[in-house]
């Protein structure tokens, strides 16, 4: 009601505007706006400038993600609309890791990525691989003085962050918000940790009262993926997606960067992946165990009397106590 009556349900409203300057843009309803927000009224525009900007560079590809969550509860279909910060599906599109496509650039092309974030939090995204350059934000281009370099910029709350690389290393990059969180799905949330206990036996007893029952492996929640657990209906499981060397372990907002020497320009297809030059993969390691060094044994600290005299092992305990956390 503030510049114009709602829209109601089977109304249609004409907007026209003239496109004053080049950029980009989201959009989103005001009326009711946490309904509409929590069930992913929004969208993105852009306004491409008339022949040459000083500030606006030419790329070879662009690529626009608008960042968007929702709180559905495993097993319904339904986002719950009243949810202020815990949401529990973290998406680049409306899309989830592995059901998202890769971007994909030849080697030596210079490519842009818009990201806009309507979530209700901040998200730093993070490209592995190569250093980009901040070059716009919502308010518009970014001046050629005043652009750094970054390898995750963080986008708050109604922000656009415009970047812009050159596609210099060939390989399979990862393409992530930087909380952990953010790149797992719906059934992450709210399981215990049971990192160090030994539950031998106990799963098998707790069966035989509920059949179905699993608990978090102590080992970390991988185990847990890969158990392949029979999910709810309209659920994705909380980590997931297979690599060329087994589990990828993602979900949420993650995606990969394939650079390649031999995509064709403009080709938008996805590559495959990545075969590794011999000699640049991390191996195990086979040489023999390796032991903590005895602490008395580190030489003396230069002015410290007494120190790595026959001190027995540093005994380390983390700060506890403080409860309540979340
Ligand atoms: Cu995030």
């Amino acid at each position: 009601g503030l510049n114009q009556p709602q829209i109601q349900p089977g109304k249609t409203f004409v907007y026209e505007f003239v496109a004053r300057r080049p950029g980009t843009f989201m959009y989103h309803p005001h009326a009711d706006e946490m309904t509409q927000m929590a069930m992913g009224m929004m969208g993105m525009w852009i306004t491409h400038p008339k022949g040459r900007h000083p500030l606006i560079n030419d790329v070879d590809r662009d690529y626009c993600f608008l960042l968007n969550a929702f709180d559905v509860e495993p097993g319904s279909m339904t986002p719950k609309i009243n949810t202020m910060l815990d949401f529990n599906i973290w998406s680049f599109n409306s899309r989830v890791f592995p059901g998202i496509s890769p971007l994909v650039a030849r080697l030596g092309e210079r490519v842009r990525m818009r990201v806009g974030n309507l979530t209700m939090t901040n998200h730093p995204v993070h490209v592995h691989g190569i250093e980009f350059e901040v070059t716009g934000t919502d308010g518009g281009p970014v001046p050629k003085t005043a652009r750094w370099p970054e390898v995750t910029t963080d986008i708050a709350v109604g922000q656009m962050r415009q970047i812009e690389f050159l596609a210099d290393e060939p390989g399979d990059w990862a393409v992530h918000c930087h909380k952990s969180h953010h790149t797992m799905g719906a059934m992450g949330h709210d399981v215990p940790t049971m990192i160090g206990v030994d539950h031998r036996g106990l799963v098998q007893k707790i069966q035989k009262l509920v059949p179905d029952y699993m608990v978090m492996g102590e080992r970390g929640m991988a185990d847990m993926g890969e158990m392949e657990m029979e999910l709810p209906v309209n659920t994705f499981p909380m980590m997931t997606g297979a690599g060329p060397y087994g589990a990828v372990e993602m979900g949420g907002m993650f995606t990969t960067l394939k650079v390649r020497a031999d995509q064709k320009p403009g080709d938008y297809t996805d590559p495959g992946w990545y075969t590794l030059p011999a000699g640049t993969q991390a191996y195990e390691y086979q040489g023999a165990p390796l032991q903590p060094a005895p602490s008395a044994a580190q030489p003396a600290m230069p002015g410290m009397p007494g120190h790595g005299h026959n001190h027995p092992p540093a005994q380390v305990r983390k700060p506890m106590g403080h409860g309540n956390h979340h």
